[in-house]
């Protein structure tokens, strides 16, 4: 599938702390692997291998042999507590987990438990040369995991024609070449790391900048420098970095600023970006953020045009080979503008299945085809505006999206809490923040920073709640159901 992933390519592929490998070490080392994973087997047969490593040249190596053996890739988010991997391993049936030596130790007692090999990334490799299997497109690839309105996360299935439909339509709409460079800084559990950076990167032939997570210093450093080409985040990246210019001298800042200007491309996704931040951006850096909307199911749907108007507060139009409709409540295609619906999206990019639930996957696809997308959009002067999403239990906060119910069935198990509604607030530096609201046993006492404690090791840091309010009893509607939206005007 990856073309330029090719024994005769010298250019390079990834760097990583100032090491540089080629797209030809890439195709050895990516194939050694392989045949370390098949010992001996000709097909993975879509064995589930998990790996737990930080963006790395490593992390690239293991995905690449994973598929090129015919195995499911399961990448596992790094900052994960023990409970929330426990239940990746255990849906997804993962048979083996890939781990650095110094991860190895914290995660023997959860493989045992799941009955999953443990294996040292440094051990597995094998020089035999081995011919590796002949792999049909419809082929599954990949399992993500998203969170949503259930209360723990789904895992997302994508087959390898999925990952290329997401890959190319990127490639096309953006102009990618082999002339790009891009940092990677993104977790790589998602797709906005996984295929807009690194998969459209290494699908080009471009160079790829590694760093294991987002090191404001050495980043803006590579920015000032020229290095990249290309730049995306999430809109909480932007802020972050306007607020850290904000603290530098003003040649520095000019530096950096200029490095941007000189980019051809800035992208923002993943969560709104508000249109303060893209004129402050505009203004600071000279560069029209292109903002696109996309989904772990169907990889990006919709985005600004690369050539032609980037609108702030607008997605744009669908991508190459994106077919995209809005329906009303009432289950009408909206035909036309200013009229608000939800987003379906159809075509070769979105996703196979949910991972062994079918009944999820069944409700998320309409009879003829459509995956509904659970998100508000209007059509608005020829690009589409996201107004929001249709259930109060998913947040975007830092770009990750999180579910309500997931949260509060971990903190239940707190034994002071009696009650607890989980809901997103407002914040200018992460788009949302988790808040929550706590009704405490009776006679039960409970500190904001008694609770963040409690929740290390239970949930990933993202996910404990930054604001929290105790309270008497939460609001219920005449069926007994707790209203949410009641709660937000508290906040
Ligand atoms: C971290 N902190 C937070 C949050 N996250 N506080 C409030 N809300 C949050 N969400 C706190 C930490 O507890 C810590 O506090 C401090 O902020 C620094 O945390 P750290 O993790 O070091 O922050 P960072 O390294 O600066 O990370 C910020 C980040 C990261 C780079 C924006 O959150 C990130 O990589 N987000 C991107 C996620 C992503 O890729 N989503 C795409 C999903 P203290 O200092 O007190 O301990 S794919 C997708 O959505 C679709 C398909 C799409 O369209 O792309
Ligand atoms: P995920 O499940 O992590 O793939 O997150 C996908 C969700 O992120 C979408 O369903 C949207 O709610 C949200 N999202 C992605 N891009 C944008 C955007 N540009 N504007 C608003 N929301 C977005």
């Amino acid at each position: 599938m990856f073309a330029q992933i090719r024994p005769d390519n010298g250019r390079t592929a990834l760097i990583e702390d100032g090491r540089t490998v080629s797209y030809g070490e890439l195709d050895a080392a990516s194939r050694r692997f392989a045949a370390g994973l098949l010992g001996g087997k000709a097909d993975l047969e879509e064995e589930r291998i998990a790996f737990f490593l930080p963006g790395s040249a490593d992390y690239v190596t293991v995905m690449h042999g994973v598929w090129r053996a015919g195995g499911i890739a399961v990448p596992l988010n790094t900052g994960s507590a023990i409970p929330e991997l426990e239940h990746y391993l255990s849906t997804a049936r993962v048979t083996r987990l890939v781990a650095r030596a110094d991860d190895c130790a914290n995660l023997a007692e959860l493989c045992a438990q799941c009955g999953t090999e443990l294996l040292d990334v440094a051990k597995l490799g094998s020089e035999e040369a081995v011919s590796l299997p002949d792999l049909p497109e419809t082929r599954r690839a990949m399992i993500l995991f998203t969170s949503g309105t259930t209360n723990k996360p789904k895992g997302v299935v994508s087959t390898h024609a999925n990952i290329r439909a997401q890959i190319t339509a990127l490639i096309e709409a953006w102009e990618w070449s082999e002339e790009d460079a891009i940092p990677l800084f993104l977790p790589l559990h998602h797709i906005h790391g996984i295929i807009n950076v690194l998969g459209c990167g290494l699908w080009a032939g471009a160079a790829v900048h590694l760093f294991g997570k987002f090191d404001m210093e050495r980043i803006v450093r590579g920015v000032a420098a020229g290095d990249y080409s290309l730049f995306m985040a999430v809109p909480t990246v932007y802020v972050k970095i306007l607020q850290y210019l904000e603290g530098l001298e003003s040649e520095s800042a000019e530096k950096i600023c200029s490095g941007f200007g000189a980019m051809r491309l800035n992208v923002s996704g993943s969560a709104a970006c508000p249109v303060p931040l893209f004129e402050q951006w505009r203004k600071r850096t000279g560069q029209v953020l292109l903002e696109r909307y996309g989904m772990t199911e169907i990889g990006m749907a919709i985005s600004n045009p690369y050539r032609g108007e980037r609108r702030a507060g607008h997605v744009g139009q669908p991508l190459p080979g994106v077919e995209v409709r809005l329906v009303d409540e009432d289950g009408s295609v909206v035909d036309g503008e200013g009229q608000p619906g939800e987003i379906h999206v159809r075509g070769p990019a979105v996703f196979l299945e949910y991972w062994d639930n079918p009944q999820a996957t069944a409700e998320s696809f309409t009879d003829d085809g459509w995956f509904c997308t659970g998100d508000m959009a209007v059509l608005d002067g020829g690009y589409y505006r996201i107004m929001g999403r249709s259930s109060i239990d998913i947040i975007k906060s830092g770009g990750y999206k999180l579910s309500a119910l997931e949260i509060e069935g971990v903190l239940l198990n707190h034994p002071a809490i009696a009650e607890i509604a989980v809901v997103g607030a407002e914040d200018e530096m992460w788009g949302e923040a988790v808040a929550a609201f706590i009704v405490l046993q009776g006679g039960a006492q409970l500190s904001f920073e008694e609770l963040k404690a409690w929740c290390d090791g239970r949930l990933s840091s993202y996910k404990v709640p930054k604001r929290v309010q105790f309270v008497e009893a939460l609001p219920r509607n005449a069926m007994g159901k707790v209203t949410k939206p009641d709660l937000r005007p508290l906040l």
